[in-house]
């Protein structure tokens, strides 16, 4: 049988980084697509020549082709601009906005096939319109930042208990922005929901609020410390996560930016809820149930998404 192939649009940071891990855990076949010439044909050609030290099997190449994308089975979309400092995710929607046109045709015209994930930000309304220029189904589009976001939160968390991050479990909702919503009554210590943790003493509410919001602002903690772009090993690592639970059909439960229309109240949008990933792409979205205080930051999360999917109209009116 043939290697799956695996089509990565954007040759940057984080696309380098993806095709550098599908490599080393022989995923597939790599296809590098960058508009900046020389790009992915020059990390395409680096990996490859790490082959033989590292002894994968996978070939890699780098095109401004789509053409070459043909037939991919997963696409991962990075293309776009990264924010600097000082730059919410927001900011970066206009450019973004006409990058998703041609990825999107891209892949509809290319790969119509595949299983597509995206990161490009605003995440959230990224992958709407991605899914919308491109016209593949629904359930085969999808955007990485929960799995990113929850990894981040167990990490902190992690570190403050003096635990494997193995023995940690996160679940981190809504959109992927300074409104998304860490949910502690269903983050565990080996099944131990955080507010009890608290109870029994090993961290307080005040420390315990204090790595919820670092975890919101995760993502500008480290574009502060990079300075010329934001963070790449880290979502790289996450969307290769989802990628392998698609190509291996693992029904892994995974929060990402999936499109829901009935369950959690929501009619028809891309939102990060939890979700089962197998070989049908986004299988299931996991219909939890919220408390008052919960349900009141999930729906500002929404309403925040809500209005830049407004705005990504108002930009391309091939969208209203
Ligand atoms: P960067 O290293 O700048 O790579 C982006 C690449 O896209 C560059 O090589 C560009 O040449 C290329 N590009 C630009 N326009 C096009 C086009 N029309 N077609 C094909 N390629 C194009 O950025 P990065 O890899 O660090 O980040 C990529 C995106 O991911 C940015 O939008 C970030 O904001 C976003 N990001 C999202 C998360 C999430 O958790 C969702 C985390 C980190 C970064």
């Amino acid at each position: 049988m043939a290697r799956p192939k695996i089509a990565l649009i954007g040759a940057g940071q984080i696309g380098g980084t993806l095709a550098h891990l599908a490599a080393l855990k022989e995923l597939g076949d790599v296809v590098l697509f960058d508009i900046a010439e020389g790009t992915p044909e020059g990390k395409a050609l680096d990996i490859a020549e790490s082959g033989p030290s590292e002894g994968f099997d996978a070939s890699l190449s780098g095109t401004q082709s789509y053409a070459d994308i043909a037939g991919a089975d997963v696409c991962i979309v990075t293309a776009g601009v990264p924010r600097k400092p000082g730059m919410s995710r927001d900011d970066l929607l206009g450019i973004n906005l006409k990058v998703m046109k041609s990825v999107g045709e891209g892949i509809r015209d290319h790969a119509p096939n595949a299983f597509v994930i995206c990161i490009t930000n605003p995440l959230d309304a990224m992958v709407w319109a991605l899914r919308e220029f491109s016209g593949l189904p629904h359930e085969k589009v999808c955007g990485m930042a929960g799995v990113l976001d929850s990894a981040r939160f167990r990490h902190f968390l992690a570190t403050e208990f003096g635990v494997s991050m193995k023995d940690v479990t996160a679940f981190v909702l809504g959109g992927h922005g300074d409104t998304m919503v860490p949910l502690s009554r269903y983050s565990t210590v080996a099944g131990i929901p955080l507010p009890d943790l608290v109870a029994m003493g090993w961290t307080t509410q005040e420390t315990l609020d204090g790595i919820i919001q670092r975890t919101r602002d995760g993502g500008a903690e480290i574009v502060g410390l990079l300075k010329t772009g934001s963070a790449f090993y880290a979502p790289a690592t996450s969307a290769i996560e989802m990628a392998e639970a698609y190509l291996k059909d693992q029904k892994r439960v995974l929060p990402c930016a999936a499109y829901v229309d009935g369950a959690l109240g929501l009619k028809g949008m891309y939102v990060g809820v939890p979700t089962v990933i197998g070989a049908g792409g986004i299988e299931k979205v996991i219909d939890i149930k919220m408390t008052k205080d919960e349900q009141a930051m999930f729906d500002s999360s929404v309403k925040a998404v809500k209005g830049l999917v407004e705005a990504c109209k108002g930009i391309d009116s091939s969208l209203a």
